[in-house]
């Protein structure tokens, strides 16, 4: 089982296996011990333009199916969680400007990840986390500027991002109404950049404030029109979500086959632990949660490719990998035993990994309003 790929996109995730088997997977380690950018990691894995996958081929991209993109960033996660979310972050920022912005902020959001650099997606602020519309940073409109003030917390790229897409409000008296979206530079005087979250997983990701304090950017920024902001990010989450499963799933696939190889090896009462139904049982029941979360993945990834809705299919995608990630990691450990909770061994790692899956992009209880909504309007 797995995703059904055409060959030349087998051939290119085999290629991504090995990369990551070599470059990143034991890396990682020092990384997540330390909390360091692993900037070596990624100036390799954007020589492999694993950075371009999603950018359409027109744009100088590799212009990739949905489902391969998944696929990649399946066995990206299972290297380390941390270095797939760097990428698939990066590609959330340029599904707002492909939703929303005009042929030169395409271009120019294309050339900038092309050239090197990361993107980042900030819509959540301190008091606006699953109350997205909470929203308190403002743009105020100053002849052919906008001028921005704020802060907004947990932004995966901070400070590594080349290029932003940043909700702010325009107009506060009409609510979400007056939710806009921007792009701003890094580097733009009166942008910086806060704390730097030392987070328990997702460790060789980075996570920080944007601070915007009097920035002006051109009014050309605006993506879309003004009070178009809170749509067009819950637009790019429906999309996210989906990829954000599809990781989750690579935590999960990786920590299994930890655990078949360590139950093979641990010889108790004379004989593999693996040769005991209560282990044997217990990688069963991960198999059927994974390749199940993985083809709900699937399945958002062909509504999304066909055209057709998916944001309920991605938030299921989304709440169950993230759930399901949890839950194997756990059992993993618990198949590894003692071993399981020392740093010495990788599943604790990806047990610490796997949390983060069901609380950002939405925690995994807005998820279930998301899916409950899409319900009571089928039915
Ligand atoms: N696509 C398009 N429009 C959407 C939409 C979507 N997926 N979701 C909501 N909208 C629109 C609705 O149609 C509605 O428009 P109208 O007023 O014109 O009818 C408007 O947005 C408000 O919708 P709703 O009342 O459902 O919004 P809420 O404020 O209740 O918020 C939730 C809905 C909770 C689902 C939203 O705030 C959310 O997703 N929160 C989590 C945010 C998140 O994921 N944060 C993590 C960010 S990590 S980068």
């Amino acid at each position: 089982m797995g995703y059904i790929c055409s060959e030349e996109t087998e051939e290119l995730i085999e290629a991504v296996r090995e990369f990551c088997n070599h470059e990143v997977r034991e890396q990682a380690k020092e990384y997540d011990r330390t909390g360091e950018w692993p900037k070596e990691i990624y100036d390799k894995a954007m020589e492999m333009q694993l950075h371009m996958l999603d950018i359409p081929e027109a744009y100088g991209g590799l212009g990739l199916d949905k489902l391969s993109i998944a696929a990649i960033l399946e066995e990206m996660a299972k290297a380390d969680a941390g270095f797939a979310l760097t990428f698939s972050v990066s590609n959330i920022g340029l599904k707002s400007v492909f939703m929303a912005g005009t042929e030169a902020q395409k271009k120019k959001f294309c050339d900038t990840i092309i050239s090197g650099k990361f993107s980042g997606f900030a819509l959540t602020e301190p008091q606006a986390g699953s109350d997205a519309a909470a929203g308190r940073t403002t743009a105020r409109k100053d002849g052919d500027s906008y001028v921005l003030n704020g802060r907004k917390c947990f932004i995966t790229n901070g400070g590594v991002a080349g290029i932003y897409v940043v909700t702010a409000m325009t107009d506060k008296s009409k609510g979400i109404k007056g939710m806009s979206a921007f792009l701003v530079e890094d580097g733009t005087p009166g942008f910086t950049y806060g704390k730097h979250e030392d987070k328990m997983g997702i460790r060789g990701s980075r996570t920080c404030d944007l601070v915007f304090d009097d920035c002006r950017i051109p009014a050309e920024n605006l993506l879309g029109k003004e009070g178009e902001g809170f749509r067009i990010a819950m637009q790019t989450l429906d999309v996210s979500r989906t990829f954000i499963g599809c990781m989750a799933v690579g935590i999960a696939q990786r920590a299994m086959e930890e655990a078949i190889a360590y139950g093979k090896e641990r010889i108790q009462f004379g004989k593999p632990i693996v040769s005991n139904q209560a282990i044997a049982f217990k990688l069963a029941d991960m198999e059927i949660q994974i390749e199940t979360a993985r083809q709900i993945v699937a399945h958002a990834c062909t509504l999304m490719e066909m055209g057709r809705p998916y944001g309920k299919e991605s938030a299921i995608a989304k709440a169950y990998g993230g759930d399901v990630a949890m839950k194997v990691t756990s059992e993993a450990v618990q198949i590894f035993g003692g071993y399981g909770y020392s740093r010495e061994y990788p599943v604790e790692k990806l047990m610490r990994d796997a949390k983060i899956y069901q609380i950002f992009e939405g925690t995994n209880e807005i998820q279930r309003v998301v899916i409950a909504n899409h319900l009571l309007k089928e039915y």
